[in-house]
Formats: C-alpha cells, sequence, structure tokens
C-alpha cells in the first residue's frame, strides 16, 4: 500500500494528481507543515525527514522530493504510460524534464515571485532561459514531451497554475493549462486536497 503525507494547497497536491492519473491504491495522511508565513507546526505523523511534503511511504519504503516521488510513481505503474521505462527511447528526456522542473524551473520562479530577479542579470537570464524552454516545448507541443501526456505535464502545469501571474501572456500555454487541469484525475485529485489554508500561509 502507498501513503501520500500530504498538506492542502502544498507541493504534495501534484503528487495526489499523479496518483489519481497513475489509477494507483493509494491513502492520504492530511498533515500540518509550517507554512511560509510561519503558522503550522511540523507533525508528528510526518515521516520526512525535514518535516515537508510530499513524501511517499511504499510498504516501509520512504520517498521523499517532488521529482523522486513522481519518478518512484510512473515506475512503479508502468501501464499507466505516465512516465518512460528504463531502456525507452524517452527515458533520458523523461529524466531531464523532472529533474530541470526542481533543480531550474522552480528556483527561477521563486526568484521572479520574490522579485530577486530584479537588478540581477544572472537571476533574470535564468528565468528567461526557463521560460524560453517552456515555451518551445509547449509551442511544439500538445504536451510537454510530444504527442504524451506525462507526470512531467503535472509536475510543471501544477507550478505554472499557481504561477501563472509571474509568467509571460500565452495563448499556447493558456491551451496546455487548461487542457490538463481539465483532466478528470485532477478533479478527483482537487476534491481530495482537503481545506486550503488561507491565502496568507500557503508555502
Ligand atoms: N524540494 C521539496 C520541497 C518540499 C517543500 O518545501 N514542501 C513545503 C510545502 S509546499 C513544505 O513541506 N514546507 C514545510 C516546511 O518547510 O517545513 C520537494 O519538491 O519535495
Amino acid at each position: 500500500m502507498l501513503t501520500l503525507f500530504h498538506a492542502p494547497w502544498s507541493r504534495s497536491s501534484r503528487l495526489l494528481w499523479l496518483l489519481e492519473e497513475a489509477g494507483a491504491p493509494y491513502d492520504i495522511c492530511y498533515c500540518d507543515i509550517v507554512r511560509g508565513d510561519g503558522s503550522g507546526a511540523r507533525d508528528a505523523r510526518n515521516p520526512h525527514p525535514d518535516g515537508k511534503v510530499p513524501a511517499l511511504l511504499h510498504e516501509d519504503v520512504l520517498v521523499t522530493e517532488s521529482a523522486a516521488v513522481a519518478l518512484y510513481v510512473t515506475d512503479l505503474f508502468p501501464g499507466a504510460g505516465l512516465g518512460a521505462p528504463v531502456g525507452s527511447p524517452e527515458r533520458g528526456a523523461y529524466l531531464t524534464w523532472l529533474a530541470w522542473i526542481a533543480g531550474e524551473m522552480e528556483p527561477a520562479f521563486w526568484a521572479k515571485i520574490s522579485g530577486a530577479t530584479e537588478g540581477d542579470p544572472a537571476l533574470q537570464a535564468r528565468y528567461d532561459a526557463v521560460v524560453v524552454r517552456l515555451f518551445g516545448a509547449l509551442e511544439r507541443g500538445p504536451y510537454l514531451m510530444g504527442q504524451r501526456f506525462t507526470a512531467v505535464d503535472v509536475m510543471a502545469g501544477s507550478a505554472l497554475a499557481w504561477a501563472r501571474d509571474h509568467v509571460p501572456a500565452s495563448a499556447v500555454l493558456d491551451a496546455w493549462l487548461e487542457r490538463i487541469l481539465d483532466r478528470p484525475a485532477n478533479a478527483v485529485a482537487t476534491a481530495r486536497d482537503g481545506t486550503p489554508p488561507v491565502l496568507s500561509q500557503v508555502a
């Protein structure tokens, strides 16, 4: 059995969506976390070494870090067609996208949202490169990895839905977001997400 340690409206929401897409049997352990404004508290039930979410427990195997959890889930449920198996031609691109979202895209968005890119040419260049890569893939589309919807769309799409106002206006981006967010699995995941914290508390 899989257990997702999850806090409403957080980085674990996208793993909830991915588990639904995968058709995985799973339980949710709703956890408290320390939110961005300092509210909330570390939850003793959460096995994440830093008290964060997501954390995924599979029997006695613990996986943390969103990209690792996404890879674990798609490898565990290859029949769902959301990843790329070892040895497949798409494996390299798949791993690259997952690592890029965590290592380049998210930090670039955070820097933009916090205002840190202002007056910092290196951060601005990093943000610009992220936008170019993202928009280039979407223009080829219809999904980030081409013809097929994958976990990469879930991971990037959930972040972009949240950071939409900090990315240049784009009809292609809007159409992609609408297409992926409309998926039935996302509706189920949204219903299971839990009570949102007040907006100032979103971590
Ligand atoms: N790099 C981690 C970041 C996880 C993370 O920061 N999660 C936030 C929620 S969005 C959290 O649990 N914050 C609680 C804390 O910082 O103690 C991942 O992607 O899994």
